[in-house]
Parts: structure tokens; sequence; C-alpha cells
């Protein structure tokens, strides 16, 4: 039995969804309110101590990691492969998947706060980092003092504009790339498209589409409708965003969005 402890608005979430409905695997969700500081509790913290998801549990055994899970996925069940066979074009799956966990992931954590979850912290209550740590932080008290930062300065806290505009580049870079072929990693559609595909969705969300639409980056757009189009895309996507998240994140994106067009010289 697969297991998924998840939430509607997690990228790293999104992308295990995605995986699981392309693999067409059956899984039982554990819906985790990360909003609502339920990723703290002990039962969560006993198998993520670092009190984030996704996480995977097969048979009993725990996966942590949403790219190790992916991994997992396609090596535990072969059946309809999200990773290609060539050599190379595994080599570029892994070229976009390094790149969101150690870039993209951050960046778009720093402008889902500063855009959006910080106003829907700040409406719950919290008004200080300790109150915002009173949940707990599991082993992540350094990730939460970022997260501060953002919830008090918005798009003025350190090191933001830079990871918007890395995040910017991305899309630029997604542009070459489908410029010259129909998917990410080569001719099919592939673990790199899985990967790409939360962070697209997620400026999408903020209501931002007009960074690769209206002739910007047409490569991207083509895209990001044949994503949409994939039967797997409304499980994986739709189902689990909580309608008033959904609604509250499009509001404060739009709000935002002069602000990120003037960020980005757009
Ligand atoms: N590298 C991890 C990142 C996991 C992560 O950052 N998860 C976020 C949601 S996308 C989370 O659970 N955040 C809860 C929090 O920050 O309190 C992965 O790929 O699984």
């Amino acid at each position: 039995m697969l297991e998924l402890y998840h939430h509607g608005s997690s990228a790293c979430a999104a992308k295990v969804r995605f995986a699981l409905a392309e693999k067409r695997l059956p899984w039982i969700g554990h819906y985790v309110d990360i909003l609502a500081g339920e990723q703290f509790q002990p039962g969560f913290l006993a198998i993520n101590p670092k009190a984030v998801v996704p996480v995977l549990v097969h048979d009993g055994e725990i996966i942590r990691e949403s790219t190790v899970i992916c991994e997992y996925l396609e090596e535990a069940f072969r059946e309809h492969p999200i990773y290609p066979s060539s050599p190379l074009e595994r080599a570029r799956v892994r070229i976009w998947t390094k790149a969101v966990d150690e870039e993209l992931h951050p960046a778009c954590s720093a402008i889902t706060y500063v855009v959006s979850h910080r106003h829907t912290i700040v409406r719950s209550g919290v008004r200080s980092f300790e109150q915002f740590l009173s949940n707990g932080a599991g082993e992540g008290t350094a990730a939460r003092a970022l997260k501060w930062q953002y919830i008090e300065h918005g798009l003025a806290a350190p090191g933001v504009a830079e990871k918007i505009r890395l995040y910017e580049a991305y899309l630029r870079k997604m542009q070459d790339t489908l410029a010259r072929q129909e998917w990410l990693a080569g001719r099919d559609f592939s673990m790199a498209d899985i990967a790409m595909s939360p962070y697209v969705n997620r400026l999408a969300a903020l209501a931002m589409e007009g960074l690769w639409t209206g002739g910007r980056l047409p490569a991207v757009a083509r895209w990001f409708e044949r994503i949409r189009e994939r039967p797997s895309f409304s499980s994986a996507f739709l189902e689990w965003m909580p309608k008033p998240l959904a609604e509250e994140m499009r509001a404060n994106g739009e709000c935002s969005w002069p602000d990120i067009k003037s960020l980005l010289g757009v």
C-alpha cells in the first residue's frame, strides 16, 4: 500500500501526486495542513523530523524527499515509466530535478511567502518569530528563520529579489529548451516535465501567467497547455487545492503583480 503525507499548495507534494497519477498508482492520502502547523505534530515529526511534506510510506517503509520519492516509485513500479531509457535523456532529467531541488524550490518558497502565505499566517494571529516557532521547527529552525524574514519584510526581505529573478530565469531556460524539442528532456514527456510543472503552476496560481503568455515565452505557454490537458493534471494539482486557499493565493498574487513586473522589468 502506498500512503502519501501531503498538502494542497505544496509544490513538492504536487510533483509526487503527478508522478503517482502518471504511473497510474493508487494511493491513500494523509492531508497535513502545513499552514496550520500540523507538520509539527509528534505523529508527523516521527515520520519526518524535518517537518516537511511530502512523505511516502510504502508497506510501512518511509521515503522522504520528493525527487527521491519519484525515483523510488520508478524503480519499485516499472509500469508506465516516467524516466527515459536513453542515458542522455536520463541525464537531462536529472539536470532539471537537481535545479528544482537546489534552486527553484527555495525560490518558489520565497515568492509564495512574500506574495501570499505571509498574509495568511499574519491573519491567523502570528506576530513574532517566537510565536511563529511556537508550534515547533522540527529540524528546520534555519529554514523557518528565513521564512520569518519573508513574513516580516515581504519583497524587501534579504535575497528575495534575486530568488524571484532566478525563478524567471528558469522560465527562460525552459523556453530555450522547448523551442527546440517538445518536452524538457527530449521527444517524450518525462520526470523533467513532472518536476517543473508545479513551479509553473505555482506562478499561475499566483495570477502571474503574464510571465509567459502574450507571446512572451510561447514555447513555455504551449508546454503548459499540454501539461494542463493531461488526464493526470486534475488529480495532481486541482483536486487537492482547497478553494479558499486557491482564491486567496490568486487575489494576493494579483495585488503583488505590479511589483513583481517592475522587479523583473517585464
Ligand atoms: N526538499 C524537500 C522540500 C520539502 C518542503 O520544503 N516542503 C514544504 C512544502 S513544498 C513544506 O512542507 N513546508 C512546511 C513548512 O515549511 O513548515 C522535498 O523535495 O521533499
